[in-house]
């Protein structure tokens, strides 16, 4: 009898030739390998206040903040969270931690207590770094008391946070044990690629935040499909110096930004966060030459007129991710920093994070087409599939992106369930993005399938919100949509079911939820409607909301 063929499938790879990568070594080790060739060479620059770091300083630097971490008794395997704007301490809390085996679990600092609370407790932390200006969101109720040792707290500046009278002392501060810290007692740790070392929080393709467990062995790939070999995708190399103004609690900022420019010798200038003319000004004194950025930084230069009273020469490559970028927005910009080669990236939290990175960026650089996010990485495997049958299309058809290689996360934290959602058992992660892949190996992503909203680039968990709206005795039902607009690429919307004989306003419904999550998740218009269209299976059709959003905006 015949047997039912296996159904074809289209692998697209790297046009580039797979490389060797040293995934056996510690991310710390790995980033650092080639320190010792240039321990003079600049590695860090605080923009803020002018302090560079070689190369030999950071490493240093690095070892005594893992003592440091060591004393406060951070042991391999614990989870260590950071709650810093971009700073020279982040750099050093991260590696400090990766040296002992712990994990850094990365948070924005402008988050209210309730969501740091989510992330604190849901990856298990017990001490925190962060800024005096945030230590009293960690006084809020839902958290240990400071100084318990179920939550140390770490400062990183000497600003002055009057200690709550019952935890006198109990607020550490990060240069003072820095300054006994000894180098030499780091302890010789055991770390096998497997072993987790960074824990972003994402919400993937569906549901709330979930940990997302980032290995040695996975970053390390990571990095190495980016900078690594004769050919590199994205050309950095010692002499260069990278734009670090995304924020390092995000995957973009930490992974193709600071883990890839230490990897290739570069130096990293840290800006703690936007302001126009102090990144120019940054720019222009560092001689910037590699320029991280989302769509929304690219609109605010192409639109600042200040961009002329600056020096932007140096700057080699832009390179944009985390939302899509237009051919004009890229075009107007284009006219300010002509000598650039501007391209995108594709990344995401779970995919380690690069699924794809603009071929102009290589050392050998070959073209790439406007809208396009360039090509798959080295040593991966992408295939595109019908959303609806699983099966695998070919080139020009749109459908979901996948992703197989040794980058890809291990998976949610205790999560087994969404783990397996996302990644299936042929190792295939599901992106939740609808995307083809055209004759010249080129990525276009064109829609997304997942709730996911992107404000900014930031993310907007859907469920999230919706949770909070249920919450709300006035409100029967709600949906969390993305709507289209100009300055944010996405902003969150909701339908609202009000309750019975309710007459909840807008605006109250708004402040509601203003005041429980961050800026970037905060309603911009509310939409009553008497009910929610849901499938049979009780989940919300938010295909069928966006189109209402799509032919009202446009009516
Ligand atoms: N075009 C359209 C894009 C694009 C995009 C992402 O917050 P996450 O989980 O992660 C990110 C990571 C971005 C990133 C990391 C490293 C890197 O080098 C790089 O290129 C410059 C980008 O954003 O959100 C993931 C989701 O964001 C969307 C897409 O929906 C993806 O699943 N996204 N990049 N170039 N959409």
């Amino acid at each position: 009898p015949a047997v039912a063929a296996e159904p074809e499938v289209t692998v697209f790879r790297s046009k580039l030739p797979d490389i060797e990568i040293p995934s056996h070594l510690p991310l710390h080790e790995y980033c650092f390998a080639r320190a010792s060739e240039h321990p003079d060479a600049p590695c860090l620059i605080a923009a803020a206040t002018g302090t560079t770091y070689t190369y030999g300083e950071t490493r240093l630097l690095c070892r005594k903040a893992a003592a440091s971490l060591r004393g406060l008794g951070v042991r391999q395997g614990d989870r260590v969270m950071l709650l810093l704007h971009n700073s020279v301490e982040f750099v050093l809390a991260f590696f400090g931690a990766s040296l002992l085996g712990a994990v850094t679990t990365a948070a924005n600092p402008f988050c209210t207590p309730h969501e740091i609370h989510k992330q604190f407790s849901a990856s298990g932390a017990r001490l925190v770094i962060t800024h005096s200006a945030y230590v009293d969101k960690l006084r809020h109720d839902a958290f240990p008391r400071i100084g318990d040792a179920a939550l140390t707290v770490v400062t990183v500046d000497a600003g002055n946070t009057p200690p709550e009278e019952e935890e006198e002392g109990c607020v550490v501060a990060f240069w003072e044990i820095m300054a006994s810290a000894d180098e030499a007692a780091v302890p010789e740790v055991s770390i096998s690629p497997e072993d987790a070392v960074a824990l972003p929080f994402s919400s993937g393709t569906t549901g709330l935040p979930k940990g997302v467990v980032l290995t040695h062995g996975g970053q390390v790939a990571g990095v190495a499909q980016q900078v690594d070999g004769e050919n590199p995708n994205l050309h950095m190399r010692e002499g260069d110096v990278a734009l670090c103004v995304l924020p390092l609690f995000h995957i973009f900022s930490l992974n193709s930004v600071l883990l890839c420019a230490l990897r290739a010798g570069a130096a990293v200038m840290l800006m703690p966060r936007f302001e126009m003319g102090a990144m120019l000004e940054g720019i222009q004194r560092w001689r910037v030459t590699v320029a991280a950025v989302v769509p929304p930084l690219v609109l605010a230069l192409a639109k600042n007129a200040a961009l002329e009273n600056y020096d932007l020469s140096s700057i080699r490559i832009v390179l944009s991710g985390a939302a899509p970028l237009g051919k004009d927005l890229v075009d107007a910009l284009r006219a300010r920093v002509p000598q650039a080669i501007f391209g995108q990236g594709y990344g995401m939290t779970e995919a380690g994070p690069v699924l794809s990175m603009c071929p102009a960026f290589a050392k050998e650089p070959s073209p790439a087409k406007p809208g396009s996010c360039g090509t798959v990485v080295r040593n991966a495997e992408l295939k595109v599939v019908d959303p609806d049958t699983g099966l695998s299309l070919g080139r020009n058809l749109p459908g979901e992106i996948c992703i197989r290689g040794p980058q890809i996360m291990k998976g949610y934290l205790n999560d087994a369930e969404a783990t397996a959602r996302t990644i299936d058992a042929g190792g295939w992660l599901h992106t939740g993005d609808i995307g083809y892949v055209d004759d010249d190996d080129e990525v276009f992503i064109v829609d997304r399938v997942k709730e996911l909203i992107k404000f900014k680039g930031f993310q907007v968990p859907p469920a999230e919100l919706e949770a909070l709206l249920l919450a709300h005795p006035s409100i029967a039902d709600a949906a969390v949509v993305p709507q289209k607009d100009d300055a944010a690429g996405e902003v969150p919307v909701a339908f609202v079911v009000r309750a019975a004989d309710s007459d909840i306003a807008e605006d109250a419904i708004k402040e509601f939820v203003s005041k429980q999550v961050v800026f970037y998740k905060r309603l911009h218009k509310v939409y009553f409607t008497h009910s929610i269209p849901k499938s049979a299976s009780g989940k919300i059709l938010r295909r069928e909301l966006r189109a209402k959003l799509a032919a009202a905006a446009t009516a």
